[in-house]
This record gives structure tokens, C-alpha cells and sequence, in this order.
């Protein structure tokens, strides 16, 4: 794998065709890499007239990556609400670009994993819903592509595919969803361990492997965290955070969905109805040590009593439970983001941040009470959207913001081409290399194919899919039961509350998108009717499988047995409510 040439895309559409061989490893020597890194920027800068110069070290690739990270949630992302301070992910996006508008092509974990990984939707890479798909580790993906080329690839934490990793030269993930505390893990095959916090640990890991590494060849690590999925369970430190702040409300808490369809009324994922007592801190996760107990309820202990007191009902129910999730989901993210000023600081530290392209990402976005929800699955903005900010020293300007339509499907070619390597041509992203360097060609993708499947399933979202521009979304329910179209003006309705569909004034709108959907659909080959595999079998799963990982608690807030507490998830249909004294 030493011997194979990489070549170094360059303006113009010229390659740099460079033989990576023995003879030219000392580039690849420890010490240089930042010399050689800002070189080879200047190569992507200047044109393919400086072809034929010395062979440059393609970048290491530090990609970290949240689950359910709501962009409302980065500071730099600048929600009105101003929910957390994010210093160190404020600082990727200083040092170099925020992707305003980066998409998912179906908003939930295992899928959008599984298109990092191969490029590719989910009706091409065949994950297409956490309920039953699994991830077929024999096709082409982003880590075997890398370490062919002589990258040493790991990932660590969170993997959610099922079938063991495969490209990895070292991988230690959490089985399933992980827990928060204590977690076991699986480490090439060995289940091992842990105690301490998963967003730490998993940290750790990352830091013992890269300080393990061998110096003179490039890396490419995947830092997977757990958090801030459900049930949003903070380190211990990170209790009371916030010191009781009341969080301001989203405009549209208490949605009442008029102006759109059925499936928007059928889910079942609010603050107000889906919401559990494991979820709103009523149950003690089983894994806390008595030190750790210690700390939840001397936090946990003293709120709840009060609001058993209270007795509150309605929409100051519903308040109650928007201010303890976000305390919760926001305790969460403090804890990402130092593991991203850790993670920076010893790059900083080993000298090599200058020679390594760092990501910023997550799985999907996430509501954050918009709507009344929480969770993701929707074409709609916040699931959609995903947070993306990429730092590459010497190649993308200080403090950059794009607004183009991205995808998470653009991933695995902008680093391909970033490590000079060739994208394949089965991988439906585009390389976002120009995008970087400020410059978006002509004939940059206008518009987005979206498609989601996992119904009926966990949080009874529907099945749809739908065209997204830039200013537009056409939307189709295709369920029997549901059955019908959306259209929504982003420009005139940001929230989409009202859908257009069949107004006369947007006819030629319609007409246009629907025209687009279909292009967009025969040119991705997207299966119609959807194949026998993207079908969740059996027709009503329990909840609480797949994406709603339930840690099974053993104990009362008070820490003594009641029976009837802590069951996984109540039957779809039937809505926790807080367990009232
Ligand atoms: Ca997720």
C-alpha cells in the first residue's frame, strides 16, 4: 500500500501525480508536517503550474462527530434563544469555515452514519432505518479508501451499524447506543470496560490512540461521541451548569401543526406528550456508582421534590419539562465541546495542527423544543440541517461562512480529495475542496433529494420524501394512511407552518420542483415503489428499540426499589407523562 501514487487535486482541474514511495518518506517525518502542509496549501492556491514539484504529506484527519447535535446548540451558529456557549467549536468555525445549510439525506443515526461512510443515500448503501438494516462492511467506504492509501484510521465511540467496523486499523465503539456512565465497550471485537463519563472516555481513547500513532504517516481518527442523544444524562460535573436559568421559549412550543398535514399531528415525539420520567430525570440510570448516585441526586434530589410540589399542569407542565430537557441535552453538549478544546489543545501541543484538517459534525440536527418536539426524522429545518465546521490551516480563509447546499453525502469525497486520493465514481456526494477554498463552481448542486423510511417505527413519523432549494421544499407523505403533499416558502414561512401546496400563486413553483423531484430521483436511481428492505419488519415494533436506547434503571430517584419505575418507553399510543407522587 506504500508503493500507491496520490495525487494532489489542484485549481484549475490539473493533478499533482506524485509517487509516494520510499524514497520520498522523510516528507513524512515528524516535525515538518506543518512546513509541508502550508506547501502543499499554496499548491492548491497557485494552479497546476507548479506540477512536478516534491512529494507533499497528505493532511491527517481529526473528524469528530456528535449524535443529535442541534446547530442550535453551537454558539457560533448564532440561535436567538443563545442556549450554550461553545468556545472550542466556536473556534473551529474562527479558525476556519461554518456550513450554514449542510443536509442530511435521511435524518437519523444509523443511516446518516452509514452515509458518511460510503458517500452514498440510503437506498445505495442499503442502511436504510435503525430498526433492521445493517451495515454491509464489505463495500467501498471513506476508512478503507484512506488506509489503502497508507492512512492510520480509528474510530472510537459510537458506531450504531451493527456489523462490526471495517477499514479501521483500531476501533473501540459502544454496543448499540452506549450508556452515559460506566460504559462497556467493544475494542476490536473484546468487550472491555469503562468507568468514568462516555463523552471523557471516549476522548481519552481518542487522545491515548493518537499519542500511540506512528508519526510518519498520516491519520485519519473518527471520534464518535454517544452524546447528546436521549435520554441527554450530563456528566456529574455539569449538573446545575446553568445555575437554574429559565430558557427562553422557541416561538412555536406549543405548535398546534394547522397549516400542514396529517403526519405532523401523528408523530409522537413533543415535550409534552413523548417525553418520559427516564428522559426528565423521574428514574436513576442502573450504571452509577454510589459516589455518582451521590452527586445525581444531591442535583436531581431537590428539583424534583419541588416540582411534585408544584403540581403543575398544562402549559407550565409543558415549560417544566422544555427547562429540564434543555438543562439536560445542554449539560451534554458542555462536555462535547471540551472534548473539542482537548482534543484541539493536543494538537496544538504536538505541533500538529497546522498539518491536520479538523471536522466538526453531527449525525443530524435536532429539535430543541421547535414545534413542541424533540428528536429528528423530518425534512424540516432543524432535523435536516446538521452542523459543519471544517478547520484546515493554509487551505480555507479564517472565519468563513458557506450557505451552499451541502450534504453529509460530501463528506467522504472532500476527504478523499483532500488526502489526494480519487473519489469513486458510486459515491453520490461532491467533494467540497472548492468550497473551501471560497470558490463555488457554477454548477454546485441547486437543489436536494430528501427520503426518510423508519415508519411505523420509534416516534411515528411518516414516511416522505421531498425536494430542498435553497429557498423551497416540496414534500410528499406516500403513506396510504397518509398520503398527500407540502410546500413551503422558506423566504415568507422560515418556520414552514403553512404549507403552499396548490395555491395558485406558487403553481409554477410546484410545477418546477415536482419536475426537479422526479429528475432527482431517476438520476439517484431511487427504488420506486421502496424495496423490500427499507421495510420495517415486524409492521408495530416496540418502541424503545433501535434508536431509543432505554439504560435499564434499577432504582428510584430516591435510590430504593418502586416497582413500575423505569420500564423502557409505554407503547406508542399510550403518553408518559411525569410519574406524579
Ligand atoms: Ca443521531
Amino acid at each position: 500500500m506504500h508503493k500507491r501514487i496520490w495525487s494532489l487535486p489542484v485549481r484549475g482541474g490539473g493533478e499533482l501525480q506524485h509517487p509516494r514511495s520510499r524514497a520520498t518518506s522523510r516528507v513524512f517525518g515528524s516535525g515538518c508536517g506543518w512546513l509541508v502542509l502550508s506547501t502543499v496549501a499554496a499548491l492548491f492556491l497557485a494552479g497546476p503550474s507548479l506540477a512536478g514539484t516534491e512529494v507533499r504529506r497528505p493532511p491527517n484527519i481529526l473528524f469528530i462527530f456528535a449524535d443529535d447535535h442541534a446547530y442550535q446548540a453551537i454558539s457560533a451558529y448564532g440561535d436567538p434563544r443563545r442556549l450554550v456557549e461553545t468556545p472550542n467549536i466556536d473556534r473551529l468555525a474562527r479558525e476556519g469555515m461554518r456550513f450554514d445549510r449542510c443536509l442530511v439525506p435521511n435524518s437519523i443515526c444509523g443511516p446518516s452514519r452509514a452515509t458518511v461512510l460510503t458517500g452514498k443515500y440510503s437506498h445505495a448503501n442499503g442502511f436504510y432505518n435503525n430498526t433492521n438494516s445493517r451495515f454491509d462492511g464489505s463495500q467501498t467506504t471513506l476508512p478503507k479508501l484512506l488506509r489503502a492509501a497508507g492512512y492510520q484510521t480509528a474510530i472510537v465511540g459510537k458506531w450504531h451499524l451493527v456489523t462490526d467496523p471495517t477499514g479501521f486499523d483500531y476501533w473501540e465503539i459502544l454496543p448499540g447506543q452506549g450508556v452515559y456512565y460506566n460504559p462497556p465497550m467493544i475494542r476490536n471485537g473484546q468487550r472491555v470496560k469503562h468507568q468514568g463519563y462516555v463523552t471523557d472516555i471516549v476522548t481519552e481513547l481518542s487522545l491515548a490512540w493518537l499519542r500511540q500513532r506512528e508519526p510518519n504517516r498520516p491519520f485519519f481518527l473518527m471520534c464518535h461521541h454517544k452524546a447528546p442523544h436521549r435520554s441527554w444524562e450530563p456528566a456529574l460535573r455539569h449538573l446545575g451548569h446553568d445555575g437554574d436559568r429559565q430558557y427562553p421559549l422557541p416561538e412555536t412550543l406549543f405548535d398546534d401543526y394547522s397549516g400542514r398535514g396529517k403526519a405532523e399531528r401523528h408523530q409522537d415525539m413533543t415535550i409534552a406528550r413523548t417525553m418520559n420520567e427516564i428522559d426528565l430525570k423521574f428514574v436513576l440510570p442502573r450504571q452509577l456508582t454510589p459516589e455518582q448516585l451521590q452527586a445525581w441526586n444531591a442535583y436531581y434530589g431537590p428539583r424534583n421534590e419541588a416540582f411534585r410540589k408544584a403540581n403543575l399542569q398544562g402549559r407550565d407542565l409543558v415549560r417544566w419539562k422544555y427547562n429540564r430537557y434543555l438543562h439536560d441535552y445542554l449539560g451534554c453538549i458542555k462536555a462535547v465541546d471540551e472534548s473539542v478544546g482537548r482534543l484541539l489543545r493536543f494538537l496544538d501541543e504536538s505541533g500538529l495542527a497546522a498539518s491536520t484538517l479538523v471536522v466538526y459534525s453531527s449525525d443530524q440536527g435536532f429539535y430543541l423544543g421547535e414545534h413542541g418536539w424533540f428528536d429528528k426524522r423530518w425534512i424540516f429545518e432543524e432535523s435536516l440541517r446538521t452542523p459543519l465546521v471544517i478547520r484546515w490551516p493554509g487551505v480555507i480563509a479564517p472565519g468563513s461562512v458557506n450557505r451552499d447546499l451541502v450534504a453529509n453525502l460530501d463528506f467522504a469525497p472532500t476527504l478523499l480529495e483532500a488526502a489526494g486520493l480519487s473519489v469513486p465514481g458510486e459515491m453520490q456526494g461532491r467533494s467540497l475542496l472548492p468550497l473551501l477554498q471560497g470558490r463555488t463552481p457554477a454548477d454546485w448542486r441547486k437543489s436536494f433529494y430528501y427520503h426518510y423510511y423508519e415508519y411505523p417505527g420509534p416516534h411515528d413519523v411518516a414516511r416522505h420524501y421531498g425536494v430542498v432549494t435553497a429557498r423551497y421544499k416540496l414534500v410528499r407523505f406516500y403513506e396510504p394512511e397518509f398520503d398527500y403533499w407540502e410546500l413551503f416558502d422558506l423566504e415568507k414561512d422560515p418556520r414552514e407552518l403553512t404549507s403552499v401546496y396548490g395555491r395558485p400563486e406558487y403553481a409554477q413553483v410546484q410545477k418546477e420542483l415536482e419536475a426537479e423531484l422526479a429528475r432527482l430521483r431517476r438520476e439517484l436511481k431511487v427504488p420506486d415503489p421502496d424495496p423490500p428492505e427499507a421495510a420495517i419488519r415486524p409492521a408495530k415494533p416496540k418502541p424503545a428499540k433501535g434508536e431509543l436506547p432505554r439504560p435499564k434503571p434499577a432504582r428510584s430517584q430516591g435510590g430504593k426499589p418502586k416497582p413500575g419505575k423505569g420500564k423502557p418507553a409505554k407503547p406508542q399510543g399510550a403518553k408518559a407523562e411525569v410519574q406524579r407522587p
